[in-house]
Order: structure tokens, then C-alpha cells, then sequence
């Protein structure tokens, strides 16, 4: 190994390509309702929203998992609908049922204009973090994709099965590429504007990938984030950006090709060999552990894990869940997923 990859942290060297031994770890939603101290402090904020845009709270919560545990990376704590609010569309989260936005139709209300400076506390609490981050860990940032993002503004809620985005894109295609247009807008300048605030990678959430096929596939979900990376390559953004397009039904060969993107990021049902198989051996992928066998733990957890591991071995990979932590995760079971990760290289 090269003196600079040496010096550098275990989650960027693997995300230039290198494998490691002891895989680096970090889990999707890791600061989150599993931990007692992160409901103490959303609650001290008031809400939700409030804690996502008090950077002294937020950086709380972003560093709160790494006080327990010896992740690799942080994310920084925001939502993918901070986008939609600075654009101009009402937010407001309902207890114990989610996000609601006002729904909307086209463009017609939403402004790029101010998405900036709306969201400065996001970039606040970055840069706060990295200070406050330990010298290993790294900052990773992040957005949701577009089609993702336009699929609550269209709803005005999470849903099952994408149908009302879905639905306008079939009958208004012109009304909900402006949508799509918009996003793709904001989400370049808000990313960049994280890089310069200090994240180190970023991540771009396709949670809903999986309700699109074929040509709508391509148009919704791969073009967007096409475009957002080449947009960020083209103002000199070089950090790795981990594309992770949930339940994606297409080939990832090709969307790793088409999109630029750095690593890959594998949901629960992805078959990890099939996958690095159409990849090929350079691309880096990260996850994949079903959130729930971390809930259930014991002999379980322990050879899911050493099962990935076993796979994973002598190829990048980052060490992550195939979906964020629920809830309902009893955090000694993060620890000992800790341990057994750290067991591949005894
Ligand atoms: O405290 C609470 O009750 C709110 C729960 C919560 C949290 C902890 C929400 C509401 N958002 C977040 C933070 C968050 N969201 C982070 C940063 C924290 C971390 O990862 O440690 C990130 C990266 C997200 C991303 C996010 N928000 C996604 C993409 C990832 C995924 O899980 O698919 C999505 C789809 C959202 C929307 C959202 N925000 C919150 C909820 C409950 C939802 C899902 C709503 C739904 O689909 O019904």
C-alpha cells in the first residue's frame, strides 16, 4: 500500500478500490429512534424538522452512535425532504405516521433560488462535524434522488407503491420532468455546497427504485443521478458518491455505468455475487445485511454477518445494512455486529 492510502481513512482507501481485511462499517440511518439519548435530544429540540435544522443538536445526534460504537463513517444528520421545504414546498411531520408535504402537480411553486441558504444549517452542522469528528471517521453527505424526492411531493406522504409520482409521470410526463428538473438542480448545488461544508463522500438515497422498470427506469431514476454526478464532476467535486438504488430491478452493471457512480449501495434482497458479477471485480459495494435479522440478533445475526463476509472477502467492500436501522434494533445488537466484523481478521 501506497504512504498516502495509508494515512488515509479505511472507508475513502476502500472506496478508491483497495479491500481490506476488516471491512470498514457504518449504517444507514445510525443516528435514529434505536438510541434512548437521540429521543432525548429530539425531544429538547421540540421535533423533527427542528432538530435537522439546529446544527448544535444535529451534530449531537450525528456523533451520539460513534460514542457507542466504532463505525467508520458518520452521516450527517438531515432528511432527503429538506429539499422539497427549500424549494418551497410546505413540510411538517405527523407523530408517530411520518412526513407531509402539501402535494403538487408541475414546478410551478417551486424555486431553486433560495435552497442555499435555507438549508445552511445542514452545511453549519458539517462543518462543525468535521472538527468534532474523530480523526478516523469519516463525513459522508447526502440527498435523495430525484425520482425518490418527487415521489413525497406528489403524494404529499410516503407510499407504498409510488402510484400518484407514477401515475402523473404516465399522463403529464412534460409536468413531472419539470419535478424531476427542479431536483436535479438543487440536489447538484446542495451536494456541492456539502463538500465545501467538509463531507468527504456522499451518498444518494434511491429509496424507491424498485417501482420503476424499462424506459421509465432509465428516464426517472438513472438519468437524474446521471446528471447530478457528471454535474458535480464538472464543478471539480472529487469526493466518492455511493449510489444506492433500493430494489432496483435492472441490471447494476449498467447503472453503475450509466450514472458514474463510485460504489454501490445493496439492498436486503440483492444477491451479492450475481451483483459483483455484473459489476465487475473494481466496483466498490457496500451493504446488504437485512435490518431485521439486527433486530433479531443471536446465532442469526452472527452468521448473516460472517456470510457476507465470506462473500465480500478480497473485494471492496463497506460493511453496511441493505435498508436503514429500525427502530425497534436493540443497540447491543450493533455492538456485537461491531465485533463481528472486526472478527474478520483474526
Ligand atoms: O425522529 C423521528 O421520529 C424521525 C425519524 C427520521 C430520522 C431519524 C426521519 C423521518 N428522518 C431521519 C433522518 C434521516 N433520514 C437520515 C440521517 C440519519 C442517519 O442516517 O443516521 C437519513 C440519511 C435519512 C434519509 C431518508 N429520509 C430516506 C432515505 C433512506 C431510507 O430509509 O429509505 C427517506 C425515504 C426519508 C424520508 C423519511 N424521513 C423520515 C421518515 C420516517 C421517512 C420515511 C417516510 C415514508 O416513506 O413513509
Amino acid at each position: 500500500m501506497s504512504a498516502s492510502l495509508a494515512n488515509e481513512k479505511k472507508i475513502l482507501r476502500v472506496l478508491r478500490g483497495q479491500s481490506e481485511l476488516v471491512p470498514p462499517i457504518w449504517l444507514m440511518r445510525q443516528a435514529g429512534r434505536y438510541l434512548p439519548e437521540y429521543r432525548a435530544t429530539r425531544e429538547q429540540a421540540g421535533g423533527f424538522l427542528d432538530l435537522c435544522y439546529a446544527p448544535d443538536l444535529a451534530e449531537e445526534v450525528t456523533l451520539q452512535p460513534l460514542r457507542r460504537y466504532a463505525f467508520d463513517a458518520a452521516i450527517v444528520f438531515a432528511d432527503i425532504l429538506l429539499i422539497p421545504q427549500a424549494m418551497g414546498q410546505k413540510l411538517w411531520f405527523e407523530t408517530g405516521e411520518g412526513p407531509r408535504l402539501s402535494p403538487i402537480e408541475n414546478a410551478d411553486n417551486l424555486s431553486c433560488d433560495s435552497v442555499l441558504t435555507y438549508l445552511a444549517p445542514v452545511f453549519e452542522t458539517l462543518k462543525r462535524l468535521s472538527t468534532s469528528l474523530p480523526n478516523d471517521t469519516a463525513l459522508i453527505g447526502f440527498a435523495g434522488a430525484p425520482w425518490t424526492v418527487a415521489s413525497y411531493m406528489v403524494a404529499g406522504r410516503g407510499t407504498p407503491d409510488q402510484a400518484p409520482a407514477r401515475h402523473l409521470a404516465e399522463t403529464d410526463a412534460a409536468a413531472f420532468q419539470s419535478i424531476i428538473d427542479a431536483l436535479i438542480e438543487s440536489t447538484v448545488d446542495y451536494l456541492a455546497a456539502q463538500v465545501d461544508a467538509g463531507a468527504e463522500v456522499l451518498q444518494i438515497f434511491e429509496s424507491w427504485a424498485g417501482s420503476l422498470e424499462g424506459d421509465a427506469f432509465e428516464r426517472w431514476c438513472v438519468m437524474p443521478v446521471a446528471t447530478i454526478i457528471e454535474a458535480l464532476r464538472n464543478r471539480g467535486i472529487d469526493v466518492p458518491i455511493i449510489a444506492f438504488p433500493r430494489a432496483a430491478k435492472s441490471h447494476m452493471g449498467a447503472y453503475c455505468a450509466a450514472t458514474k457512480c463510485d460504489a454501490l449501495g445493496l439492498d436486503t434482497g440483492a444477491d451479492i455475487e450475481a451483483i459483483r458479477a455484473e459489476t465487475g471485480p473494481d466496483m466498490v459495494l457496500q451493504g446488504n445485511l437485512d435490518p431485521l435479522v439486527l433486530v433479531e440478533g443471536g446465532e442469526k445475526l452472527d452468521s448473516a454477518v460472517r456470510l457476507i463476509l465470506d462473500k465480500t472477502r478480497g473485494t471492496p467492500h463497506i460493511f453496511n445494512l441493505g435498508h436503514g436501522i429500525v427502530p425497534q434494533t436493540p443497540p447491543q445488537n450493533v455492538a456485537r455486529l461491531i465485533e463481528l466484523v472486526k472478527e474478520a481478521g483474526i
